[in-house]
């Protein structure tokens, strides 16, 4: 049982002190959702195996009460195992599933292109220490490109992504959280993408008004700001040049899930359209 309600998270930090890794962002956002107060413990790429006492190559770990817990999803399923009189993360059974695809989604849509828009600043602001371990790492796991190459050319590749986001923003079109009322681990998961864009994003990956603003901005403001560290740089503000494809659906939603059958008079604007191009 947590000492004091105090259990100790190692952060993977950049330069600034904010914290880089979405896996540890998503467990930050989980350890305020069952009311803890968190011990971090800093430091950066480097020396994770000597901070964790030889336990792990790999962040976030937890400690609670001397038992540590190694991995994001894991750490999740054992706070709710062991804290089931606290608010649950993943309540009911289909919020881990649904978590997992939401996650791999946003991965493959949006870290993917973004990872290549500002991997430079990634390593740019890491810590010093860093520098080299994140070049050649990073290097490698981008087929042996270097990393100036990879960024280079992203004015042309970041107008391209936000209209990707629109099966999300339809998501949160008619719901506070994507937990309901209250958020769950799919909205911290869900957010830790983007507050992992926010770390390393120099230039803004987002239009001003992106609808996904108002969720963002209320998700950055929980627990008293976790997500508002000053090392965070602004996730919105990208400029649009013409030719750049629209952000975000500025009409009325259409067919499928995105609107509701309630009879001819809700589909007669589609009929019309689909049976005669009007
Ligand atoms: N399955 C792990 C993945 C954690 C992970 O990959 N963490 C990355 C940070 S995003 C890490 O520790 N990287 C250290 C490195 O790159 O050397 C989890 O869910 O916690």
């Amino acid at each position: 049982m947590a000492k004091n309600n105090r259990i100790t998270l190692y952060d993977l930090q950049l330069a600034s002190g904010c914290t880089i890794s979405p896996f540890v962002w998503a467990t930050k956002y989980a350890l305020a959702h069952k009311g803890f107060d968190v011990d971090i413990v800093p430091g950066g790429f480097t020396g994770i195996l000597e901070r964790t006492g030889g336990r792990s190559e790999r962040l976030p770990a937890i400690v609670d009460d001397g038992e540590w817990v190694l991995d994001s999803w894991l750490i999740v399923e054992y706070l709710d195992r062991k804290y089931p009189e606290r608010p649950m993360l993943c309540g009911d059974p289909s919020v881990k599933p649904l978590t997992q695809f939401l996650d791999g989604w946003l991965w493959t849509t949006v870290i993917t292109p973004w990872f290549g828009c500002y991997i430079q600043d990634y390593r740019d602001l890491s810590l010093p220490q860093d520098h080299e371990y994140v070049t050649r790492s990073r290097e490698n796991m981008l087929g042996g490109r270097k990393l100036e190459e990879v960024q280079a050319g992203r004015e042309d590749r970041l107008p391209k992504v936000p209209p990707l986001l629109e099966p999300f923003r339809q998501l949160l079109r008619d719901r506070k959280w994507i937990g309901g009322e209250k958020p769950n681990y799919a909205d911290y998961r869900a957010l830790a993408v983007f507050l992992w864009t926010a770390s390393v994003a120099t230039t803004p990956p987002l239009t001003e008004d992106d609808p996904l603003r108002d969720w963002l901005d209320r998700g950055f403001d929980l627990y008293g700001g976790l997500g508002r560290h000053p090392g965070m740089h602004t996730l919105f503000g990208l400029k649009l040049r013409p030719g750049d494809p629209e952000p975000f659906s500025k009409g009325p939603p259409m067919g499928g899930l995105a609107s509701r059958n309630t009879g001819p008079q809700s589909t007669r604007a589609e009929t019309e359209r689909i049976t005669k191009g009007a």
